[in-house]
C-alpha cells in the first residue's frame, strides 16, 4: 500500500488517507493500516459467519451485543448470558482492532459457528471473501449530526496517542465536513453499503440506528431471520423479543459493572461506549448553521439514492 504523507491529528488520532489500492479517500487511524491490509489478505470468510460493518459511534456496540444473544439464545439463557459480564467488544471482536493487530494467522478455527465479526471498513476494502462468500453482512448506520457529536466525545474521553493535543469541536467539524475522521467520509461508507444491499438484500441488512430506537423488538426478529436463526411462535409467546432488548439496552448495559469500568484493547475506557443513547442530541452540542451544513451536504451527497435519515 501506498499512502499520501497526508496526516491530520484529529484530537488524539492521527489519520491518514489511503490512496487507490485501498480505494481512494479513505481515512483511517494510522496504527490501522496494516492490520486492514492484513485481514485483506489473510481473512477467509465462511458461508455461515456474520460481518457486522458499521461506521464508528453508528450503533457498533448495540448490534454487537443484539446480534451475539440472537445467534446464541440456545446456548446460554438472558439470566447467564456472557453480556452480562463481558462487553459486547469482547465478545464480538473487530477484524483490524483485535484479530489482526499483530498476527497474520490468529486461530479463528475454533471458534463456535456462527462467528461474529465485526469491522468499520468501507465496503469497497472488505476482505475479498466477505463479498463473494456466502457470509451474511448486517450494516447499521446513524444520522451525521449524532455521529458527529458522539465521536468528538469518545476522542475526548479516551486519549489514544499522548503527544496529540486535542483540537476544538468547530476545527473537528469542518473536517468532518471535509470527510476527514476516522473511517471517513462519513457519506462514502454508507452509500458503499447502501449500494451494495440495493444489488443483493439476501446478502446484507442494512439499518438505522434511528429506526432501532423506535422499535427494537421488531429489529431482533429481523435480524434473527436475516441471519438465519428465526424466532418460533412459542419464543415469541415467551417474549423472547422483548428479553433480548431489554437485556441489550443501553440502560442494561451501561449500568453494568463490567461496562463501567475496565478498557478495551488497552487504552479504550469501556464506560465510553455508553455516552447517552440518543437520538437527536446534537442539537445540544451544533448551532443550527452547522447542522444545517451537514444537512446541505447530505442532500448533495445522497441525492438520487434513496436513503434519508431521521435527525
Ligand atoms: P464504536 O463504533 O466505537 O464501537 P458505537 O457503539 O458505534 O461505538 O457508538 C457508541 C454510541 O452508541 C454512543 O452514542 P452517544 O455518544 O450518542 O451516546 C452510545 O451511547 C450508543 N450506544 C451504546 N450502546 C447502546 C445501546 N445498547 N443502545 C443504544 N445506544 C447505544
Amino acid at each position: 500500500m501506498t499512502s499520501r504523507s497526508c496526516f491530520r491529528h484529529l484530537n488524539n488520532t492521527r489519520v491518514g488517507i489511503v490512496v487507490p489500492s485501498l480505494g481512494e479517500g479513505i481515512w483511517l487511524p494510522v496504527m490501522l493500516f496494516r492490520p486492514i491490509l492484513t485481514s485483506r489478505k489473510h481473512f477467509k470468510a465462511e458461508s455461515t459467519d456474520i460481518i457486522l460493518t458499521i461506521m464508528p459511534k453508528s450503533g457498533t456496540t448495540w448490534l454487537k451485543a443484539l446480534t451475539f444473544s440472537i445467534a446464541n439464545r440456545n446456548v446460554f439463557s438472558i439470566d447467564q448470558s456472557p453480556l452480562l459480564t463481558s462487553n459486547p467488544h469482547t465478545l464480538v471482536p473487530f477484524l483490524e482492532y483485535t484479530v489482526y493487530p499483530d498476527l497474520e494467522n490468529p486461530e479463528l478455527e475454533n471458534i463456535p459457528r456462527p462467528r461474529i465479526f465485526s469491522t468499520h471498513m468501507h465496503f469497497k476494502i472488505l476482505p475479498d471473501s466477505i463479498r463473494e462468500s456466502g457470509c451474511r453482512i448486517i450494516y447499521i448506520c446513524r444520522n451525521p449530526l449524532d455521529q458527529f457529536v458522539s465521536h468528538y466525545h469518545f476522542i475526548l474521553q479516551n486519549k489514544i496517542e499522548n503527544d496529540a493535543v486535542p483540537l476544538e469541536l468547530d476545527e473537528v467539524f469542518d473536517m468532518f465536513c471535509q470527510g476527514i475522521q476516522p473511517f471517513g467520509p462519513f457519506w462514502d461508507h454508507m452509500l458503499g453499503y447502501w449500494n451494495a444491499q440495493l444489488k443483493n438484500p439476501q446478502k446484507l441488512l442494512f439499518l438505522k440506528y434511528e429506526d432501532l430506537k423506535q422499535d427494537v423488538s421488531s429489529h431482533v426478529k429481523q435480524i434473527a431471520e436475516f441471519i438465519g436463526f428465526p424466532f418460533s411462535a412459542e419464543e415469541e409467546n415467551q417474549g423472547m423479543l422483548e428479553q433480548i432488548s431489554r437485556l441489550c439496552s443501553f440502560e442494561n448495559l451501561k449500568n453494568l459493572k463490567v461496562n463501567k469500568s475496565g478498557y478495551f484493547i488497552g487504552s479504550i475506557k469501556n464506560s465510553s461506549f455508553f455516552r447517552k443513547g440518543e437520538v437527536g442530541d446534537w442539537i445540544n452540542h451544533l448551532t443550527p448553521a452547522m447542522a444545517e451544513r451537514v444537512n446541505n451536504l447530505t442532500e448533495t451527497k445522497f441525492q438520487s439514492s434513496g436513503l434519508v435519515f431521521k435527525m
